[in-house]
């Protein structure tokens, strides 16, 4: 029986990141996939692409939820974004009932380009209702400084900051993902465990068409928890998954440029009656 997934997360429709680059990454790791759809987003084409967040009424998530949690057993549960207050203390009442398996936050609380996640309303209750019941968490740079108050610049103050999210937050374990922000020539992830430190580096590539390799990193994690791999199996496997998926990027217009989560299985080549 494929393991099945759920992820709790909001909708870009042009398809780069959130659920559906959750969906797409799920089916590539041979995972079955549900969704909670907790907010949809638009694009604003007349102020330039930027995103409008909609969130979805608590009630309807409450539903979507009840609805996943008693359909199967889980292998897994994912969770993005939550750009609301009520909605993500719903989500840590229903974790805390069900106590899935495996629990992968993905703390977004930064839609590039956008500030309308009112990030003061939602920063506090990420931290208390979700990250303690992480089995590991994936904050970038950023969201690392929004959860310990810290500025992180180097790969020391990553580890710093690891440890405050192991040890003061509560969760099992974290990757700090340095991305293209950290100084110097190598991109470098910073996992923790609460016992080692182990450094993910790689060259920094060249390519920065990258929307949507936050979530299809964390959905690759989460996908390679539900089959069985250890926490540091998982995030090593969804390195190479996102560094390929980064490698073959493609530009949708002027203003987006997506990862393609079907690289790292050359999926463009499936169901061609011509191969
Ligand atoms: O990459 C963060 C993110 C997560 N979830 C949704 C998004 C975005 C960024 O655009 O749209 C639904």
């Amino acid at each position: 029986m494929y393991p099945r997934v759920l992820t709790i997360a909001g909708s870009d429709t042009t398809g780069g990141a959130g659920q559906l680059a959750d969906l797409k990454t799920f089916e590539e790791y041979g995972v079955f996939g549900m969704v909670a759809l907790t907010c949809i987003v638009s694009l604003d084409k007349t102020q330039d692409w930027t995103p409008d967040i909609h969130n979805i009424d608590t009630d309807l998530l409450k539903q979507q939820l009840d609805t996943a949690f008693f359909a199967s057993p889980l292998a897994a549960v994912k969770t993005g974004m939550i750009g609301d207050a009520e909605n993500i203390k719903v989500v840590g009442e229903y974790l805390r009932q069900f106590k899935p398996h495996n629990i992968v936050i993905d703390p977004v609380m930064a839609c590039k380009r956008s500030d309308n996640m009112h990030l003061e309303s939602i920063r506090e209750l990420i931290k208390t209702e979700l990250i303690p019941q992480a089995t590991i968490t994936t904050p970038n740079l950023i969201e690392a400084e929004y959860l310990t108050d810290m500025t992180i610049q180097t790969v020391e103050d990553m580890k710093a900051a690891a440890d405050m999210i192991v040890h003061q937050l509560g969760a099992q374990a974290v990757v700090v993902k340095g991305g293209h922000r950290l100084p110097g020539d190598k991109a470098v992830d910073v996992f923790y465990d609460g016992h080692d430190f182990t450094l993910l580096e790689h060259e920094k590539l060249e390519n920065t068409y990258n929307h949507g390799a936050g979530c299809t990193f964390a959905a690759a994690i989460t996908a390679g928890l539900a089959k069985g791999y250890s926490p540091l199996e998982a995030v090593k496997q969804a390195k190479a998954f996102v560094t390929k998926a980064i490698e073959r990027s493609f530009k949708v217009n002027d203003k987006m440029s997506h990862v393609w989560h079907g690289a790292y299985n050359e999926a463009e080549n499936r169901m061609n009656p011509h191969a």
